[in-house]
């Protein structure tokens, strides 16, 4: 074989080649994405993070739906009606910078615009999705609750019919965006079981609270939102949701584009861990060419591919109607721990530069704390997959 045939050596930054795996529309929506982050969020995050905040959310919020980001997997009402591949990409740019900003755009897009495109009647979704999509309103989910986190079905968060309305009693827990948010869609037991309701957080009765000193998702708003009576008519309510399965299914959402972003995450560590790798020397060499750290780099890069494969797989079986939410929890579980190995390796390589905001390593790495908490647990996810391999359900 001459030396010209010979294949080309992998990209050290995409070592499978899976970009060109991806079609035209589907890596201009990743470029065009990464070049907004690069320009407009990578020069600020660690300022942010440090600053415990997202400074200016409706900016930002503005920025995102000129874009098209915000909801963009979903169809009409102002949204782009991208493939689901697309918004996976545009996720795994967004959380190459942070996690925080990635859930910022999952959580409008997947979880509270979802929730009202897939659930609303067609006036919810004229009244709010197109607002929500160019970014001049925003939305929150309220699903969790002090006492009610991995186990929803547990919430005490109360909606009783009062004449025609509604009238909605509980606290909720950890909500991303909630003190900034137009509009929170609030789950709440009625006599019927679980329903959605879409709660104005003008609404006389609703007050939030910003959880503070978080030490991960930093560069994000997280808020306990309170309900004490508030009233609403009876057309807030989501009348396609009936039971725990209506918020189930829009954390599917999240979920899958959590699984995506966590591939960002990744990337932009080992990328970091590479650079500095071939750069620092100790000992007369760069510390690259030890074996040590060249077996870490190794599990990096494996790692970093082995869930890009993933994404694209259940990304792929998204777009054909063909993904089941026990794909999404293997997906969620199996990308946020390569993710976090790939993290933690990448700030040993790091050294005392490691645990600065100079590099990005140990901000991914406490964020990833987060991620592979909220949207369920590690520990859900692995039950999900054990009850989809035994046909037996552990949870409780
Ligand atoms: P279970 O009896 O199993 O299920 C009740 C009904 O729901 C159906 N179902 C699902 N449907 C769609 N998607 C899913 N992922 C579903 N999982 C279950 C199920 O088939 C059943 O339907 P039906 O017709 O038979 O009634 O319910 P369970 O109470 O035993 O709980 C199951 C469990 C543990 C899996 C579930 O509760 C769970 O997923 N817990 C984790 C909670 C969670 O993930 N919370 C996230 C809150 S939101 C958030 O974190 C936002 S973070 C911000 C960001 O994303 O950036
Ligand atoms: P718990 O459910 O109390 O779990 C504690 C531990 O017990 C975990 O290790 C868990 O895996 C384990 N455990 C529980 N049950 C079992 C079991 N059956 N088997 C084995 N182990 C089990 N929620 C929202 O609704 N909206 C949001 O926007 C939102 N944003 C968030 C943002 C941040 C920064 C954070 C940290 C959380 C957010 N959440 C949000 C909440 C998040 O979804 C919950 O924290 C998560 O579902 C876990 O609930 P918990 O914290 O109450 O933990």
């Amino acid at each position: 074989m001459s030396q010209d045939s010979r294949p080309a050596a992998p990209d050290p930054r995409d070592f499978l080649g899976l970009e060109s795996e991806l079609s035209e529309e589907e890596r201009a929506i990743g470029d065009a994405v990464a070049d907004f982050a690069k320009r407009e969020l990578e020069p600020h995050i660690a300022q942010w993070y440090e600053e415990g905040t997202i400074p200016e959310p409706r900016t930002l919020a503005r920025a995102f739906g000129d874009l098209g980001l915000l909801g963009m997997h979903l169809e009409g009402y102002g949204c782009a009606g991208t493939s689901a591949v697309a918004y996976g990409i545009a996720c795994r740019e967004l959380e190459a910078v942070d996690s925080g900003i990635r859930s910022f755009v999952s959580v409008q897009g997947s979880l509270a615009m979802a929730a009202i495109h897939k659930y609303g009647s067609e006036e919810q979704r004229q009244q709010w999705l197109p607002g929500m999509a160019s970014g001049e309103l925003i939305g929150c989910f309220g699903l969790t609750e002090p006492d009610s986190g991995s186990d929803p079905g547990s919430m005490r968060t109360r909606a009783r019919r009062d004449g025609t309305d509604w009238v909605i009693d509980g606290t909720k827990m950890w909500i991303t965006n909630g003190s900034v948010a137009d509009v929170a869609v609030v789950w709440a037991q009625t006599e019927d079981g679980v329903r959605g309701f879409l709660v104005p957080t003008t609404s006389p009765g609703f007050t939030t609270n910003v959880v503070h000193s978080k030490l991960s998702l930093r560069a994000s708003i997280t808020s306990e939102l309170v309900l004490d009576g508030v009233r609403l008519p009876a057309e807030a309510q989501l009348p396609g949701a009936a039971g725990l399965g209506g918020p189930l299914s829009c954390l599917n959402e999240a979920r899958y584009g959590i699984l995506w972003g966590v591939v960002g995450a990744a990337r932009s560590c080992y990328s970091s861990a590479l650079d500095y790798a071939t750069t620092r020397e100790q000992f007369g060499r760069p510390i690259g060419g030890f074996q040590m750290t060249q077996a870490k780099l190794a599990d990096m890069v494996i790692d970093v591919n082995h869930a890009g494969l993933t994404a694209l797989r259940i990304g792929r079986l998204k777009d054909a109607g063909s993904c089941h939410h026990h794909h999404v929890s293997f997906g969620k579980l199996a990308n946020v721990a390569a993710a976090q190995r790939v993290a933690s390796a990448a700030r040993s390589i790091h050294g005392a530069n490691g645990i600065t905001l100079e590099y990005p390593v140990l901000r991914h790495l406490l964020n990833l704390e987060t991620v592979a908490t909220y949207e369920g647990t590690a520990e859900i996810h692995a039950l999900s997959i054990g009850q989809a391999v035994t046909g037996i359900s552990a949870f409780r």
